[in-house]
């Protein structure tokens, strides 16, 4: 049990983890980066940090703020992970092979010979949605493109994916927050899926050509112990499904709910990479991480005893009024939220952003030559996670240009 170093913490006595928080945190949010640089979580006996200036300090030094104790509330060194630890949990060196690997396989030009792909299927995808007219955003294009696109990237088999690998993604998420009732609930309904997507990292059964078999290449070249090989794919399907699945759906929402920012892509869809920007900042798919401090350490002022667990939001580091001015709290997509710490920071920041950021820039700039208004004929369903935050439902109408 972690003890509180400082008497002088604000303590925050709300679950940040109850369902309506997790619907709309940013009251919370708001009320802990007011309480300070760093707040004591009462009910989870744990610091949590909710600025960006620590949030992003504290992710920068990985030799203070370590993974390989995990990165959810539990102490993978005290206590067995559920699963073998990869690239996420893990510090160098063996962190940075897992990383070279697989930053060889994300390229430039490994992620630029993937856009005719994702292009000419959402060609041959949107016009069926645009001529449907209404959808659910989240169902029949938020998931249904990654499962499709990203999984070919990574080539594995199309059969089964829906069933297994945003049912694992859930689960696997769920674990880097408390083990509460939603935590045991996503496991359960994930029984199986561990093995699918295990089975789908061996070599045999990756295609020649992708991103998988690309990684069992290292191997090969002795960049890369063979044991480390399945712990990489595995990292891709685990990683690279939900949260692109989330930041489309979330797209799609906050342009249907802020049509004069729709206008202003239209006007100009070379915008799309600063819109992506903004709505990674204003929802982030991915919402909160822990570190494990390695020694006594001090941050803002606040003295971490060695072994100290860390929550650290960035969902509300991204809502900061003293990094992104007093209109924060405003979906803006002119603005400049390049600082954004959405895919985190530091060593470990997102090596997959080049391929999630084209997924979004290829459906984003289609739509945006190609639908006048996105418009909500329904209430959009909150996905209610403990690290996730996007929507399984968003019933919409394409109206087209
Ligand atoms: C994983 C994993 C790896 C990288 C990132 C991530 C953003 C998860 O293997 O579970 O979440």
């Amino acid at each position: 049990m972690a003890t509180r170093t400082h008497q002088m913490i604000p303590a925050i006595t709300d679950d940040p983890y109850a369902d309506d928080v997790l619907a709309d945190p940013y009251n919370l949010f708001g009320r802990m980066r007011a309480a300070g640089p760093a707040v004591w979580l009462d009910k989870y006996q744990v610091h949590a940090f909710a600025r960006y200036a620590e949030c992003h300090d504290i992710l920068a030094d990985h030799r203070t703020f370590i993974s390989a104790a995990g990165v959810g509330p539990k102490d993978l060194l005290k206590e067995p992970n559920w699963r073998p630890q990869g690239i996420l949990e893990s510090d160098p060196p063996r962190h940075t092979v897992m990383r070279d690997a697989m930053a060889g396989v994300i390229s430039p030009k490994g992620t630029r010979a993937l856009r005719a792909g994702f292009e000419a299927y959402a060609g041959q995808l949107l016009p069926e949605l645009l001529a449907r007219g209404s959808i659910d955003g989240v169902k029949d294009l938020a998931e249904v493109f990654p499962l499709r696109a990203f999984g070919d990237a990574v080539g594995i088999p199309r059969e089964g994916r829906e069933e297994n690998l945003l049912t694992h993604g859930a689960m696997n998420f769920s674990h880097f927050g408390p083990e509460n009732e939603r935590h045991r609930y996503y496991f359960e309904q994930g029984a199986g899926t561990p093995e699918w997507v295990m089975d789908r990292t061996r070599r045999e059964n990756l295609s020649p050509g992708g991103m998988g078999e690309k990684l069992w290449q290292y191997v090969d070249r002795g960049e890369l112990p063979a044991d480390m090989a399945p712990l990489v794919v595995r990292a891709l399907l685990s990683a690279g499904l939900d949260t692109t699945v989330i930041g489309i759906g979330n797209a799609l929402k906050l342009f249907a709910e802020h049509p004069e920012q729709w206008r202003i892509l239209r006007q100009n869809p070379r915008m799309v990479s600063l819109a992506i920007n903004e709505v990674l900042r204003f929802e982030s798919p991915f919402q909160s991480f822990y570190r494990t401090t390695s020694a006594d350490t001090e941050i803002a002022g606040v003295s971490l005893a060695a072994g100290s667990k860390l929550a650290l939001f960035l969902g509300s580091a991204n809502r900061d009024e003293v990094q992104f001015g007093p209109d924060a709290d405003t979906f803006r997509i002119e603005r400049d939220a390049a600082s954004m710490i959405a895919f985190g920071n530091g060593i470990h920041r997102c090596v997959g952003q080049p391929i999630t950021r084209l997924e979004m820039h290829v459906v984003l700039t289609w739509l945006a030559h190609h639908v006048e208004r996105i418009e909500l004929t329904g209430e959009p369903v909150p996905y209610l996670h403990n690290t996730l935050k996007g929507y399984t439902s968003l019933p919409l109408r394409l109206l087209p240009a």
